[in-house]
């Protein structure tokens, strides 16, 4: 009879979950024993870099990726992680040690008196195992929850004594060798009306959401696009890209202010959201949701966000499946391909400003680099001057929680090793996942970390003009130096001091087989 351990491993073989993501303790040590050897383990020094890594290494490669943390502490600290990695739809799989069952009635130390409350509002599912023989097949079901749109986090609370017990074989074998189909197709009439009315409509946009590309391509987007001859923006604070930006009909980012992103659509008679919530805002600039003429429709796996909607219609299903089926029903429009828009102004290179920056990365990557963004003041420079051109070749947090950058960018180059991954982030956001360097180090994982120093939490500052908050105190990071921190963690790291030199460290960086640094003193605009 295989122990739960034995089956568990068996399980997440068969899964294809070969990675475990994590950082132990001794409540996780009964799980971690006699690893197998065609398992890998990766060590995060925090747990919110253990998710994170698992965030980008889930959402590049497409599948649920394995997470294990320690009790109470562990959990406490990925907090953050898992909200990230339910605003980016991601599939992390959370299992967390618990005490013996034995002492979890008398709370002995180590005992996660909650263990289901505790991440419950961030995950779709929550669990722990009432008998230990079925720790399998929760796991099991733990996955499947996970995968299935929309997509997210789940939490399973195991015991340490489970491990060593034996496995229920009759539950253990039904989990096991299971296939789910996990798209939804979007009902057939539905999508005909919304053909009809792209048709019909005098100037239709299309709104292209992360999730449209979340499968690894955008090519039904694109297919609807140029046969429909609709305008193309990204969805505002969305964490991915679902167009290519190089496109001739691509407009760049709506706004994320209400009154500022209907004024963006109001030339539109049609607007088609496609795998993103409508809309995702912030800061509150009141006004109309949309102007008087722009009818909207919403494509999305998500029932909440479907819900949730301040205006339009919604249509549930596979976004990429339905710019598909569109792509096919709607009939070549008679308008002219739109031109694509002039190019933004060179930057100056006499300076490192962040557009200069940008302009340089651009330069320097191939068109299919990945960069991961967490560099808050910076976003518009950077999607004014750096274009994405493949599926796959931009992340960003959809939640907001700084720690992001660093930890996906070490995960989605473990899951793409073939790209090269570049994470450019802000001197403020660098410190919460810091220790990331340390993971990509030992495991030889080549990224490079752009770090934009400013010496400030610019873009708080930016807010406190907007809010008219004065006297603000916290507001200013001086004393950083990323260079003798990336050499603590065993990553080499320079500091260009001209856009010549930043090219030049680029170029090597992009050349090596391990992690390098880059700092910049970022220069004022
Ligand atoms: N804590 C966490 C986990 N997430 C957050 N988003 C914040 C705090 C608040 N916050 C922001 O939203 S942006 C920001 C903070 C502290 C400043 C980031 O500083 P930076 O970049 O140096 O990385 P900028 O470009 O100077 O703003």
């Amino acid at each position: 009879m295989p122990t739960v351990r034995e089956a568990s491993y068996d399980l997440f073989r068969s899964l294809g979950m070969t990675t475990v993501f994590g950082n132990p303790g001794s409540t996780e040590l009964p799980m971690l024993a006699d690893f197998p050897d065609d398992f890998r383990y990766v060590l995060a020094l925090q747990e919110a870099v253990a998710v994170g890594v698992a965030d980008g290494y889930a959402q590049a490669s497409g599948r649920p990726a394995l997470v294990n943390l320690h009790t109470t502490p562990g959990v406490g600290n990925a907090m953050g992680a898992i909200a990230n990695a339910q605003a980016n739809k991601s599939p992390v799989v959370v299992t967390a040690g618990q005490q013996v069952r034995a002492m979890m009635t008398m709370q002995a130390l180590l005992t996660n008196a909650d263990a289901t409350a505790l991440p419950r509002p961030l995950v779709k599912w929550s669990f722990e195992v009432p008998r230990a023989a079925d720790v399998p097949a929760a796991l099991a079901r733990a996955y499947h929850i996970a995968a299935t749109p929309p997509r997210g986090p789940v939490f399973v609370s195991v015991p340490m004594d489970d491990w060593a017990a034996e496995a229920d074989p009759t539950s253990t074998a039904g989990a096991l060798g299971r296939n789910l189909t996990y798209r939804r197709v979007p009902d057939p009439a539905a999508l005909r009306e919304v053909a009809d009315r792209l048709a019909a409509a005098s100037n239709p946009a299309l709104v292209a959401g992360g999730e449209v590309a979340a499968g690894g391509d955008w090519a039904g987007a694109v297919a609807l696009a140029d046969r429909a001859r609709l305008t193309v923006y990204d969805a505002p604070t969305e964490g991915r890209a679902g167009f290519p930006q190089d496109h001739p009909a691509y407009r760049g980012r709506l706004a994320p202010a209400i009154a500022a992103l209907a004024h963006q659509l109001s030339t539109h008679d049609f607007v088609l959201v496609a795998g993103a919530p409508t809309f995702k805002y912030y800061p509150y600039i009141p006004g109309d949701y949309l102007a008087a003429g722009t009818n909207l429709v919403l494509i999305t796996d998500d029932v909440d966000e479907a819900a949730r909607a301040v205006t339009g219609d919604a249509l549930l299903g596979d976004p990429a499946a339905a710019l598909a089926a569109l792509a096919d029903l709607v009939p070549e429009s008679g308008r002219a391909p739109l031109e694509a828009r002039p190019a933004a102004p060179q930057p100056d290179r006499s300076a490192l400003t962040a557009a200069t920056v940008f302009a340089e990365l651009a330069r320097a990557l191939p068109p299919d680099a990945v960069v991961v963004n967490e560099s808050p003041s910076n976003l518009t420079a950077f999607h004014q001057h750096y274009p994405v051109r493949q599926p796959g070749g931009y992340y960003f947090s959809a939640g907001g929680g700084l720690g992001f950058g660093l930890s996906a960018a070490v995960g989605v180059q473990l899951a793409q090793p073939a790209r090269r991954v570049v994470a450019v982030v802000g001197d403020g956001s660098a410190q919460y996942a810091i220790t990331a360097l340390w993971t990509a180090a030992a495991y030889g994982i080549p990224i490079t970390v752009v770090v934009l120093r400013n010496r400030e939490y610019g873009i708080l500052k930016w807010f406190g003009n907007l809010l008219q908050v004065k006297g603000a105190p916290g507001l200013d990071l001086p004393g950083l130096d990323h260079v003798a921190l990336a050499a603590g963690y065993g990553v080499p790291a320079s500091r260009p001091g001209t856009a010549d030199d930043l090219a030049e460290a680029l170029h090597r960086a992009l050349a090596t087989d391990g992690p390098e640094l880059i700092e910049i003193d970022l220069a004022a605009e």
